[in-house]
């Protein structure tokens, strides 16, 4: 397989150790999928911070928040009969679903886009209302119309969703509620509209007819989405059989908008392909790769907290109009950094796509 993509020396950039827990009785177990942006002359990453108490040895415990905010520690014998737990990341109880982490979003920067640190003063993201109990996750940042928008999975026992909030300094938050509802996630507003409408790739499940299928929505006014249509699908045998899902936001380029976008099969092993959008109708997909431009292949990609895992949703793109710089969750553990030639991708895309 092929795989274009130049990892950082310095890599993993952070990893759990690196940040402080939120809440005392909780430790870092996962930073992961960071959404990525351009703020005051520094690169800002919004990263995923998926915490836990200790295990101890018998049980189970994860937090999940209360309506009042709360954080409540939920124990479950490792023995228990109605426990089925063969999945490092979800767990089923009774009958009923949890994560076995609860994640929030935490803003760090850097003046390299290398070494990064948290500033003081910018609030973290945390899940908010019944629609967030189990947490919120894996955040695009778009910035349009001066304004960045914030979409992220909302999780809670009625089903994974994409919430939306917006912001201009960091600091101050306008929500939007549930902008697509479950099961979907994997949501990237693009940065600009077009022909004046706001366009969005996200990824319903459909769980009978269907699949987990990449689609674009659009909205005349970036709440109020409509209009889905179906654009990529994933291959029979190929690395992206199972589920496929957006990256960040497309990057606009002469030949048309170029997305990166992840693929697992039915291994639960995650690559990153690309495929691009008709500048001027985004539904129409007028190529893809057929192999991955990214494979899980470095010690700290085959194995963390889920093994054989790259997974992006944040990006900046150079000045040379070429040069990606990706940043990549790792084995749902840690936080890395790749570049990639905008070139180099084209090379590889194929435009007899299936
Ligand atoms: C999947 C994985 C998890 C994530 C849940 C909810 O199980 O992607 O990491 O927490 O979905 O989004």
């Amino acid at each position: 397989m092929k795989d274009i993509a130049k990892r950082f020396a310095q890599n993993p950039l952070l990893s759990p150790s690196d940040l402080e827990a939120s809440t005392e009785g909780l430790e870092i177990t996962c930073l992961l999928n960071p959404g990525v942006f351009q703020y005051q002359g520094k690169t800002w990453l919004i990263v995923r911070v998926a915490e836990r108490p200790a295990q101890k040895e018998n049980v189970i415990s994860f937090p999940i928040l209360t309506v009042t905010g709360g954080i409540q520690i939920i124990e479950i014998p490792k023995d228990a009969p109605e426990l089925k737990a063969t999945d490092a990341r979800v767990i089923n109880y009774k009958g009923v679903d949890y994560l076995t982490t609860l994640s929030h979003l935490r803003l760090v920067c850097s003046d390299d886009g290398v070494h990064f640190y948290q500033p003081e003063d910018y609030p973290s993201l945390v899940g908010e209302g019944i629609l967030q109990a189990f947490g919120v996750e894996d955040c695009r940042v778009t910035l349009l119309e001066n304004k960045y928008w914030l979409t992220f999975t909302a999780v809670s026992g009625n089903g994974v969703g994409v919430g939306l909030r917006t912001t201009t300094d960091w600091k101050n938050f306008q929500s939007h509620g549930m902008m697509l509802p479950p099961h979907n996630k994997d949501c990237a507003i693009f940065e600009e509209k077009i022909n004046g409408r706001y366009y969005a790739l996200h990824r319903p499940s459909s769980v009978d007819i269907g699949g987990n299928y990449i689609w674009l929505a659009e909205s005349p006014d970036g709440i109020h989405w409509g209009n889905h249509k179906c654009i990529l699908k994933t291959r029979e045998d190929a690395w992206d059989s199972a589920r496929i899902g957006a990256g960040a936001a497309p990057i606009k380029t002469e030949k048309g908008w170029l997305e990166i976008y992840h693929g697992a099969n039915h291994q639960h092993q995650y690559c990153l392909g690309a495929f691009l959008l008709d500048l001027n109708d985004p539904s129409i997909v007028i190529a893809r790769t057929e192999v991955p431009i990214m494979v899980p292949s470095a010690a700290y990609e085959l194995s963390g907290f889920f093994g054989n895992v790259v997974f992006t949703n944040g990006h900046t793109v150079g000045s040379d109009g070429d040069t990606i710089t990706l940043y990549y969750g790792a084995s749902d553990e840690f936080v890395c950094g790749a570049h990639f030639s905008i070139n180099e991708i084209f090379s590889l895309l194929k435009f007899d796509h299936a």
